[in-house]
């Protein structure tokens, strides 16, 4: 009897693997250095500029500016709360990855937690942009849901272990959500940021937002979650350096540019009009 019961225990364990535990996940992290410095490098970063846009936005008054420096400032915060979840283990699993994937069978590192706290830092960063170009509220709604939508189906393309057919349907959904972003950033808003008199800065984010953002995808179809021609460490780093440069060196950009022309920002339209673009208001003060 005791021996039935051991033999369909381990008949049951070779079925199941066992989950690693938190403190074994924490201790791969940290015998991969070149994985775990990707993580600390944003953390020590991630604390300075939220230090600096402190300090850059000390003097900003009008409601509209402040908000936009408030949308910025979140996206360090969210920033030190994503790096710290990977850095300790919270946020990482080693998934098996199903027939048809180049590491079929094996355990792979997955970093689901990116994808968890993009959902909540680049709607921010498009928050800010969007209130920068004078944008109006359905347009704001649309880029953000998309968006939402991109991150979220971006984790189940990495969470699915089922079939490595669906987590490329989920990576193509994804790329849909992704190219509506892409459409208003590159077609809508500067349209209306041309009205609201911020084009200049507003053209030169939008280059930096779309070429370091493609990066992503990129990296998650060279990975380890991808076609696996990168492994989990450069991937890793792959994603933190473009998070430098689209989150840190992106908000130091826009938070100058906020602090040195406010009155710019002050006369913007409302963005709280839903349909009428910008255009049927440019230059009227802003009533928020
Ligand atoms: C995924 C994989 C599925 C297809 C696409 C992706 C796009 C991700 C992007 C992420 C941007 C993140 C930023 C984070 C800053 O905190 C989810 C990788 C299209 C564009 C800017």
């Amino acid at each position: 009897m005791v021996e039935t019961i051991a033999a369909e225990m381990t008949a049951f364990a070779q079925l199941v693997p066992l989950e690693m535990t938190q403190t074994e996940i924490y201790q791969a992290v940290q015998e991969d250095t070149l994985l775990n410095a990707s993580f600390w490098a944003n953390i020590a970063l991630a604390g300075v500029a939220i230090l600096l846009f402190v300090y850059m936005g000390r003097n900003v008054e009008d409601p509209r500016a402040k908000l936009i420096w408030v949308a910025t400032l979140m996206v360090p915060l969210v920033s030190i709360a994503s790096y710290t979840g990977l850095a300790s283990g919270l946020t990482i699993s080693f998934l098996e990855m199903p027939s048809g994937h180049a590491l079929a069978g094996e355990e792979v590192l997955t970093m689901w937690g990116r994808y968890l706290t993009w959902t909540l830092s680049t709607p921010m960063i498009l928050l800010a942009l969007g209130l920068l170009a004078g944008t109006n509220l359905t347009k704001l709604f649309t880029i953000i849901t998309a968006d939402i939508a991109m991150c979220v189906t971006g984790l189940a393309a990495a969470m699915t272990t089922s079939s490595y057919a669906i987590r490329w349907f989920w990576y193509f959904i994804s790329c849909t959500f992704f190219l509506v972003v892409l459409y208003i950033l590159l077609v809508e808003w500067p349209k209306d940021a041309e009205a609201a008199n911020t084009a200049e800065i507003f053209n030169l984010l939008k280059i930096l937002t779309v070429v370091l953002w493609f990066g992503y995808p990129i990296f998650w179809a060279l990975g380890a979650e991808g076609l696996a021609i990168l492994d989990v460490a450069i991937t890793s780093w792959g994603y933190s350096v473009l998070d430098i440069g689209a989150k840190y060196v992106f908000a130091f950009l826009l938070l100058r540019w906020v602090a040195a022309n406010e009155a710019v920002i002050a006369n913007q339209p409302s963005t709280f009009s839903i349909g009428a673009g910008p255009e049927s208001g440019a230059g009227t003060p802003a009533d928020d």
